[in-house]
């Protein structure tokens, strides 16, 4: 598997894509993690040119500390799908802005599960790939306290900053 990424020898979050080219979104995942402080790795896995490994990550996953899988794909993008149906741990997929129809067709392609295999997809895009981020910063804060109280913070620097921009007289 070509690992692009890595920041932590037992990464928390698993983040997968199925091309470089969804890397410039993805990236939008990886930041908030690093300010959440949460360990992750990133890798490209394809659905259709490299099916073997997305079976193999998707079966290791669990066993190597991985607790939450985020899935990055545009176009036909069956990668969160496929991995969810070859693992129990949740699976957040994040439909990349295809160039033919503005991701319309990755939301879609993730979207529409059928019951018994969940993928939480968000939106298309950057703003999707970085509530990604945030989502498995929630789903861990469950079991990691000092997860929850990085993400409180986040949160509450996120309000100060809007409240600051509120009053538009001065
Ligand atoms: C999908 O096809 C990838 O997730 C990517 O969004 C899209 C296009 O891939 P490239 O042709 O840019 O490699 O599998």
């Amino acid at each position: 598997m070509e690992r692009i990424y890595e920041i932590s020898p037992k990464p928390l979050v698993g983040i997968i894509m199925g091309s470089k080219s969804d890397f410039e979104t993805m990236q939008e995942a990886m930041k908030v993690l690093e300010q959440l402080e949460i360990s992750y790795e990133a890798s490209v896995v394809s659905a259709h040119r490299t099916p073997d490994k997305m079976f193999e990550y998707a079966e290791a996953a669990r066993n190597r500390g991985i607790k939450v899988i985020i899935a990055g794909a545009g176009g036909a993008a069956h990668l969160p799908g496929m991995v969810a149906a070859k693992t129990t741990l949740p699976v957040i997929g994040v439909p990349v802005q295809s160039r033919a129809l503005n991701g319309l067709d990755s939301l879609l392609s993730i979207v529409q599960m059928p019951g018994g295999i969940p993928v939480a997809t968000v939106a298309i895009g950057k703003a999707g790939a970085k509530n990604a981020g945030l989502l498995a910063a929630s789903m861990l804060s469950t079991s990691y306290q000092e997860i929850a109280v990085h993400l409180e913070n986040y949160r509450k620097e996120m309000t100060d900053s809007v409240l600051g921009d509120c009053d538009l007289n001065e």
